[in-house]
């Protein structure tokens, strides 16, 4: 090998070596170890992004002492034992992936394991360690919750107390917890004490929202529970009674579609409820009146209405059935004609007359 040759060797050499260190580095596990001070500079305002703490000490070692940050990066747990298990791994991963991550223990061991595992599998998001851990914090003289109080029973549940059925309907209640911890609010639509819908977090008095549909009729009764972020529950909600209810529908309306006028035209009108609920009937003339509530009738139920119009024209009949909740049909409707011979044969004459023009010029 001449000195070109090795020259030449020595710089694939080189790129060789320098390209695989750099791909090194990038797969290197890379935990950023912060002190207490710095967590506490992170964490107690977005304007340096949102970071997510994470308490990865046991059940109870959080319930009696965690670290107090405002919302929205509060302090929440997920015990380190959890994150080396595969499948609390993807719990993980479902909660926080994509989000930058603080995590401190006791002294700032676990928290430093469990920090690297998040890294070496791949954790999508940058992962903080606390030094020291919360005794550090506590000893910095940074804010500190120390055991807990459960959340005050929720507010009555408020909302529409008559739903229709496969309609969308929003309800709001609210709850305040004594330690100021953010809390969540669990929906039972139907009173079985299970919870079927949580919330997200949000600070401790704030409104919760959160619309439903019900897709059987009849009674239920609507309850919330409050939970905060440590895991106290308070009591169930006050319930609010609701009926979730069909609308009736007018199936027919039978009559004349032509008639006379000051002469009484007769209809027939009938309609049906799912729920068998009473019906009632209102027929909107097309003239400026309007018929008394007629009923109440039973589902299926026939009766007869007449109506005299005194005015020749076209009106437009407008029906609607209510059940005994009142809840309203969809309209139906049905046009009559008061014939105007005496309009139609000047509107023809007028025509003919404009027919007789064009004949004679072109
Ligand atoms: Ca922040
Ligand atoms: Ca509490
Ligand atoms: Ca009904």
């Amino acid at each position: 090998m001449n000195i070109k040759n090795l020259i030449s060797f020595s710089i694939v050499c080189m790129f060789f070596f320098s390209t695989f260190a750099s791909i090194g580095q990038c797969e290197q596990a890379d935990v950023l170890d912060i002190t207490v001070e710095e967590a506490w500079e992170l964490l107690s305002t977005t304007s340096n992004g949102i970071q997510l703490p994470i308490d990865v000490r046991t059940d109870v070692e959080w319930v009696s002492k965690r670290i107090d940050t405002p919302f929205p990066e509060y302090a929440r747990q997920f015990e380190k034992d959890d994150i080396v298990d595969e499948q609390g791994y993807q719990e993980f991963l479902e909660l926080y992936d994509g989000n930058d991550v603080i995590l401190y223990c006791k002294s700032g061991g676990r928290s430093s394991s469990a920090a690297n595992i998040l890294v070496s599998r791949g954790f999508n998001g940058t992962v903080y360690n606390v030094l020291g851990g919360i005794t550090d914090w506590d000893a910095a003289g940074l804010p500190i919750k120390n055991g807990n109080d459960m959340p005050e029973k929720p507010h009555l549940p408020e909302g529409s107390e008559i739903c229709i059925l496969g309609s969308s309907y929003d309800f709001s209640s609210l709850s305040n917890d004594i330690n100021e911890d953010v809390i969540r609010l669990g929906w039972d639509w139907n009173g079985d004490e299970y919870i079927d819908d949580w919330t997200d977090y949000q600070p401790s008095g704030s409104t919760f929202e959160h619309s439903h549909i019900w897709n059987m009729a009849g009674y239920y009764e609507l309850q919330v529970i409050s939970e905060d972020i440590v895991g106290g529950q308070s009591s169930f909600s006050d319930p609010l009674n609701i009926l979730v209810d069909t609308p009736p529908i007018v199936t027919n309306f039978e009559g004349p579609h032509d008639g006379k006028i000051e002469e009484a035209c007769e209809f027939i009108v009938s309609g049906t409820d799912a729920d068998d609920d009473l019906i009632y009937y209102q027929i909107i003339w097309g003239d400026g009146t309007d018929s008394d509530l007629l009923g109440p009738f039973s589902s299926g139920e026939e009766t007869t209405i007449t109506h005299t119009w005194l005015e020749k024209g076209s009106y437009t009949i407008q029906v609607i059935s209510i059940d005994e909740h009142n809840i309203e049909s969809d309209v139906l409707t049905h046009s009559v004609n008061m014939p105007k011979i005496r309009n139609l044969f000047s509107m023809f004459s007028i025509l003919e007359y404009f027919i007789n023009l064009f004949h004679m010029y072109f």
